[in-house]
């Protein structure tokens, strides 16, 4: 592996998949047991507050019972002792890139754990449950959602994101299928700016043919092989 100065890292549900969370799209995987109108986007949530509610409180609650895996940490690892610049993003909404040691993590699609206030518009960190309404910590108001990004919401610092991926000379992405966007998109801005482009996944991702190098298998023993490469073994 060559050196790298400027490394942009994608991560997706696939890197989760391992320590037990489902991945959106593969069988029987959390979109399979909803549609995704219903319980990831605006209108199914005015439509339908409490499944939309109760969808995100029992994914909330499953992180309790599991853990980081062997990716997860070798991401921290490599954010503690590569010597250049690291970005971290993820498209993920649990905890477990922050759980595996990593400090610095851009959660672009939002988080299980934070709590959007959609009367004040402040977003505070959260852990109970939202179906009964609890009152906002800033406001007051019986109007908390999760704070995740829904189809048709903009994603997280975007422009910072964009502004990564026109300066890097590495972009990896790791678990992803490359079905949403503009996170799907990320690979083409970093190639266009001449950046070497990595993928490692399962199976073959709807972008893999955009990638220089994709490497199959579980992310578990893909990932930490990667970092060795690039903090020289
Ligand atoms: C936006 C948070 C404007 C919530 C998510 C037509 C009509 C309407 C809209 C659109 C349209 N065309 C495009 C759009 C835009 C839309 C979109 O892309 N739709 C798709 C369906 C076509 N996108 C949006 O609306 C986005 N907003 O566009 O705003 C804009 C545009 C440009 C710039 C700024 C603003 C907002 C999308 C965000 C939606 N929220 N999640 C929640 O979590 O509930 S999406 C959700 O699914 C994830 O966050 C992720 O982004 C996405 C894909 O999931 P993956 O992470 O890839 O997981 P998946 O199951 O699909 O795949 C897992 C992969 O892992 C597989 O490849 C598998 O092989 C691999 N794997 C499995 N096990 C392992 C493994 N790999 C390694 N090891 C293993 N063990």
């Amino acid at each position: 592996m060559a050196e790298f100065e400027r490394i942009v890292i994608l991560t997706g549900a696939g890197i989760s998949a391992e320590s037990g969370i489902d991945t959106f799209r593969s069988a029987g995987g959390l979109w399979e047991q909803h549609r995704v109108e219903d319980v990831a986007t605006p209108e199914g949530f005015a439509r339908d507050p409490h499944l939309v509610l109760n969808f995100y409180d029992m994914r909330r609650a499953a992180l309790s019972k599991v853990e980081p895996n062997p990716a997860h940490e070798a991401l921290a690892r490599l954010e503690r002792e590569f010597s250049g610049e690291l970005l971290l993003v993820t498209q993920n909404v649990d905890d477990l890139h922050q759980r595996g040691g990593s400090g610095k993590v851009l959660h672009m699609h939002g988080e299980l754990k934070s709590a959007l206030c959609t009367s004040c518009e402040m977003r505070s960190r959260w852990e109970a449950p939202m179906l009964d309404r609890p009152p906002c910590p800033i406001c007051r108001a019986p109007t908390l959602r999760p704070d995740v990004v829904w189809f048709g919401e903009m994603p997280y610092e975007m422009a910072r994101i964009y502004h990564a991926l026109e300066t890097c000379d590495l972009f990896v992405s790791i678990g992803t299928s490359g079905a949403v966007y503009p996170a799907a998109g990320f690979v083409q801005e970093a190639r266009a700016n001449g950046a070497r482009t990595l993928e490692l996944n399962l199976e073959p991702s709807e972008g893999s043919r955009l990638f220089h190098e994709t490497r199959l298998g579980p992310a578990s023993q893909l990932v930490p092989q990667w970092v060795d490469e690039v903090l020289g073994g």
